[in-house]
């Protein structure tokens, strides 16, 4: 059983509770665990075999017995004590995008709506807009939310999917038979969604591959078995499409799987003009009706075939990759030894589990040059949001933390809301004592696009506000982005000397790689950051940064890569 699975238990039980209208101190904490169970890095079984549950912090006594009985049974009796409520038959209808458990309770309590079809046929019937608070507004949304996530529906998040490619091709790279093994699809293209796993391998003999492959702990169903192809369903529902390359094809199959289909289209109107023919086998010159093989075995030799240098896969969408890689002017993508410090991160001052020490030790250990705390303000009640006497406490707390420690410089900074009206949440003169200020929207999504925008720009407006943080609120799967004119808020931000943030938790990816894009041509710098609630969260930055490096991100764009001295400039909009 994967982490994730474990934690899709956790995150059920919290929907059910909510359903229930059960305690939201208690259904935050169930969500809480799903949350430090999908950010763990290493497999809950193997921590339970050496270690102890107990020690991985937010998870205590109770939840570690939970955690235990899944991992040996499959499920936990409280949990399928849950499911056999009432309530636990809504929790199809909670996953539509934009419909809340008040909402869902309440077609059930006044229409017996129990699933999401009976839903759909209420909507476009008007049978929603009887009821109290619901017009033909609101049904036009909830049908709305059924379209997108049956369009979602059978993709999976790439914080789904990585996690388990890598496991699959670690499992089988022990086989000494295996030369090379390495996924392709829009997985290598790093998309923050994808359909199936499609994973490339060359191998001395191809038979037992397959029948490792097939045959692994991760498999639930085998579709196909064939000699150089195999396609199973794994645990989660996964699809993996196995294929078997000749060695002197792996370039050519690589670059064929990789995709985009659109770029690949592209490359072959290429390699038309110079007569030449590509595809998964290799590129071949035609000659009097002659084939000649000349490149295949690696990448770099099948675009030089076409006179283009290797193009990294991330932006391999035809998206103005092969007009830069023509004139040389790919961008120098940014990577993870670029990236200097975490600039929003929670600790038990709010809604974090760890304490700030543990959060600054841990950064330290991953050679973070400096960190940011930010812990939520008030309005977030929720999350423990801090008072202003509060913050003004964990101020002096960073700062002794930061005098104390060597090596790392610890910037004391808030998460602030935004309030309906544009205002911060924080007066100015509380705020003018953080390093840094983050600005965030965590109340009323379903404002109107010229109203968000307006609150937005409005925040932009004060000067003690240095980053965005997630811009656009979407949930991915699960929350559509609120609506805002992005045009106009990148405008802003390069105005008003804000960074937006890329907000790396596997949820969010917001902004999204196209914003990304859109940012750096505007010459508004991003902020990759992890919005860590705890030490393990951490790694969560690997999702950053790939996902920054789809938005064509180089290290001068994120103001995280910054040199200490430049990072403080731009805190102060110098
Ligand atoms: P996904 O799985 O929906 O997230 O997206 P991909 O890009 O992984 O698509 P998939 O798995 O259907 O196919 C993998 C790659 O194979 C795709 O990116 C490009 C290539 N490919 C598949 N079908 C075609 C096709 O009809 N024409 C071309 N040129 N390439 C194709
Ligand atoms: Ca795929
Ligand atoms: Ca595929």
């Amino acid at each position: 059983m994967e982490n994730i699975e474990v934690a899709k238990i956790f995150n059920e039980i919290a929907d059910i509770l909510q359903l229930k209208e059960d305690n939201p101190f208690r259904i935050r904490s169930y969500r809480r665990v799903a949350q430090i169970i999908s950010g763990l890095s290493e497999n809950l079984k193997s921590i339970i075999k050496e270690k102890n549950l107990e020690n991985i912090p937010g998870i205590g006594k109770n939840t570690a017995e939970k955690i235990k009985e899944i991992i040996e049974t499959g499920d936990c009796q409280y949990h399928k004590e849950l499911l056999e409520t009432p309530e636990a038959n809504l929790i199809e209808m909670m996953k539509i995008p934009g419909l809340g458990p008040k909402l869902v309770q309440q077609v059930y309590k006044k229409l017996n709506i129990t699933n999401m079809d009976k839903l759909e046929k209420a909507a476009k019937n008007g049978k929603l807009r009887e009821m109290e608070r619901m017009g033909e507004k609101s049904e036009e949304k909830v049908l709305k939310g059924i379209q997108y996530f049956k369009q979602s529906k059978g993709r999976f998040k790439l914080s789904e999917a990585l996690p388990y490619a890598e496991t699959i091709i670690d499992k089988l790279k022990k086989h000494k038979e295996i030369k090379n093994i390495q996924y392709a699809g829009s997985l290598r293209r790093m998309k923050e969604t994808v359909g199936d796993l499609d994973i490339l391998v060359t191998a001395e003999n191809n038979t037992n591959i397959i029948n490792k492959f097939t045959s692994l702990s991760e498999v639930k169903d085998i579709i196909a078995k064939g000699t150089t192809k195999s396609t199973v369903i794994l645990n989660n529902g996964l699809q993996v499409d196995l294929r078997l390359i000749k060695p002197s094809s792996f370039g050519a199959a690589l670059v064929y799987f990789t995709g985009s289909k659109q770029h690949n289209i592209a490359i072959r109107e290429i390699s038309k003009k110079k007569n030449l023919k590509i595809n998964e086998y290799g590129v071949f010159s035609i000659k009097n009706s002659k084939e000649k093989k000349v490149a295949g075995k690696t990448e770099k030799e099948v675009y030089k075939s076409i006179d283009l240098p290797f193009i990294p896969p991330e932006l391999r969408e035809n998206n103005g990759e092969i007009e830069a890689a023509r004139i040389n002017k790919l961008p120098k993508l940014i990577n993870f030894h670029d990236y200097k410090g975490d600039l929003h991160m929670h600790t038990k001052y709010s809604d974090g589990s760890n304490t700030i020490e543990e959060m600054v030790e841990s950064c330290k250990d991953r050679g973070y040059k400096y960190i940011a705390i930010t812990d939520h303000s008030q309005a977030v009640k929720i999350a423990g949001g801090l008072k202003p006497k509060e913050l003004i406490k964990e101020i002096d707390k960073i700062k002794e933390v930061n005098n104390k420690m060597e090596n790392i410089t610890v910037f004391s900074g808030v998460e602030v809301d935004i309030l309906n009206d544009g205002k911060l949440d924080f007066p100015d003169d509380i705020l003018k004592q953080c390093d840094i200020v983050i600005a965030a929207i965590h109340s009323k999504f379903g404002m109107e696009e010229n109203e968000m925008t307006q609150r937005i720009v409005t925040a932009f407006k004060n000067k003690n506000v240095n980053i965005f943080a997630h811009p656009t609120g979407r949930i991915l799967k699960k929350r559509e982005p609120y609506k805002v004119n992005m045009d106009e808020l990148i405008k802003a931000a390069k105005k008003y000397k804000i960074a937006l943030e890329l907000n790396a938790y596997p949820d969010r990816l917001d902004i999204s790689s196209k914003y990304c894009k859109a940012c750096k041509e505007n010459k508004v710098k991003i902020a990759i950051n992890t919005d860590s609630h705890s030490i393990l969260q951490l790694n969560n930055i690997k999702y950053g940064i790939y996902t920054a490096r789809r938005g064509w991100l180089e290290s001068e764009d994120v103001i995280n890569t910054y040199p200490l001295s430049k990072l403080k400039k731009f805190f102060n909009k110098e």
